[in-house]
């Protein structure tokens, strides 16, 4: 009895996992905010990274619009809240849990294809659907597409890429990634509609005669597949944390760069941990070793998140500015300009810190910083649906075609800046 129960007990020791809370949606809200005194906008900002609160939009000025996400079992206290500190505001969502429910009925009914047979732009598609496409591409365009594998994730995924060229040596290149933060679905979306664009529509193939292109739609899969099968808002890596019962850390405060300096959690628990180290996780290490192994042709990094319409640049872990942030604005100008002739859509432009927050190690920083890439920027594309990230699936193609008026606009940048003539 005694071996049975010490065999029991380091088998629980060895093999079962740490058991994780995955939080209820049921009764969940989403509050729209304003505030108009100092007072109020610091105590709503102090619900940053507390258990139960999740800031879908962040407003760090008065007379910002905040959405906040409070799970059910804190709503009544947080009302109480509002009331006490006279802080205007107004349901935006009543019922979260609905609204994932019906975004799970509307993937199920949408056309998952072409007609043409390949992916299609109507649904948000898993991680498998995405790989296959770019493998699909790569064997039926074998001259301008190939697969490329950067790395692989806490629970072994792959993490893959497209590479896009026309051939020849010297080009200067294009990085775009989609899906580092697992919940913001239409980043991959638009990423896999810009592969689309660049190896299935041939009126594009002057993009690809003096630049090369590197596309990895998903950089996060664990979180992906994740925020897929079980949680909708999961933001994170799926990696364990030693110590926590929380899992995860967000891969856009992990890359080494001024780590930890500002707007990080050191809380296992938070939206935004950092993680125990730089670069701890290996979705970040694979970026990471990426840029630098192809750090002298890369001369554009766009990173694309949402929510929220913002062009973001450099720094996000200080007030300072690049030297080049001239430059940087100037184009983001001229991107967003372009982007607008499409349905009149605009977006705010300027480095993280003085437009959104102060966020230390995130991907663009570390790719300016240390990659070198003088051009590097966060697209915080548009959200929608009930909280913001349930944008429908029926947007993804105008999401599409506005952000690739505004690649265009970077690429023709780039070949004018660096290009052989
Ligand atoms: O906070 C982030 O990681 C990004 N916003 S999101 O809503 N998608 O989470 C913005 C990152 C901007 N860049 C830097 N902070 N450097
Ligand atoms: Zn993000």
């Amino acid at each position: 009895m005694k071996f049975l129960s010490l065999l029991l007990a380091v088998g629980a020791a060895l093999a079962v996992p740490v058991k994780e809370d995955v939080p209820s949606l049921k009764g969940a809200k989403v509050f729209r905010i304003i505030t108009v005194t100092q007072e109020q906008l610091s105590a709503i900002l102090a619900y940053d990274g507390q258990k139960g609160y999740d800031f879908l939009r962040y407003g760090h000025m008065l007379g910002d619009e905040i959405q906040l996400l409070v799970l059910a079992d804190y709503v009544e206290a947080f009302k109480t809240f509002l009331v006490t500190y006279e802080i205007d505001n107004s349901i935006l969502t009543e019922n979260v849990q609905a609204a994932v429910e019906e975004e799970a009925t509307r993937q199920r009914t949408a056309p998952a294809t072409r007609a043409n047979g390949r992916i299609s732009f109507e649904a948000y598609h898993r991680y498998d659907a995405i790989v296959a496409y770019m493998q699909d591409l790569a064997s039926t365009y074998r001259d301008i597409a190939s697969v490329i594998e950067i790395g692989s994730t806490y629970n072994g995924l792959t993490i893959y890429g497209l590479k896009i060229s026309s051939g020849g040596t010297g080009k200067p290149a294009i990085l775009i990634d989609g899906g580092l933060h697992a919940r913001e679905w239409i980043a991959p979306a638009t990423a896999v509609y810009t592969i689309n664009q660049l190896v299935e529509e041939a009126s594009n193939s002057d993009l690809l005669e003096k630049v090369d292109w590197y596309i990895i739609p998903v950089l996060n899969p664990d979180g992906y597949e994740y925020s897929h099968t079980t949680n909708r808002l999961w933001r994170k890596t799926r990696s364990v944390n030693r110590g926590s019962s929380c899992f995860g850390v967000d891969p856009n405060r992990n890359f080494d760069y001024h780590w930890m300096l500002a707007g990080a959690s050191s809380i296992p628990c938070s939206e935004t941990f950092a993680g125990p180290e730089a670069f701890s996780e290996l979705e970040a290490q694979a970026l990471r070793d990426f840029v630098l192994a192809n750090r002298d042709t890369i001369k554009l990094y766009l990173t694309l998140h949402s929510f929220g319409n913002y062009i973001l640049y450099p720094w996000g872990y200080t007030f300072d500015l690049p030297d080049n942030e001239e430059e940087l604005r100037s184009l983001a100008e001229a991107a967003d300009e372009a982007l607008s002739t499409v349905r009149g859509t605009r977006y705010t432009i300027g480095s993280t810190t003085h437009v959104l927050y102060a966020a230390a190690g995130a991907s663009d920083d570390w790719v300016m910083g240390v990659g070198g890439v003088d051009l590097s920027y966060t697209l915080e594309l548009p959200g929608g649906g009930s909280f913001g990230f349930d944008l429908p699936a029926s947007e993804i193609q105008v999401v599409g075609q506005e952000t690739f008026l505004a690649i265009r606009v970077f690429v023709e940048y780039v070949e004018t800046k660096y290009a052989n003539k």
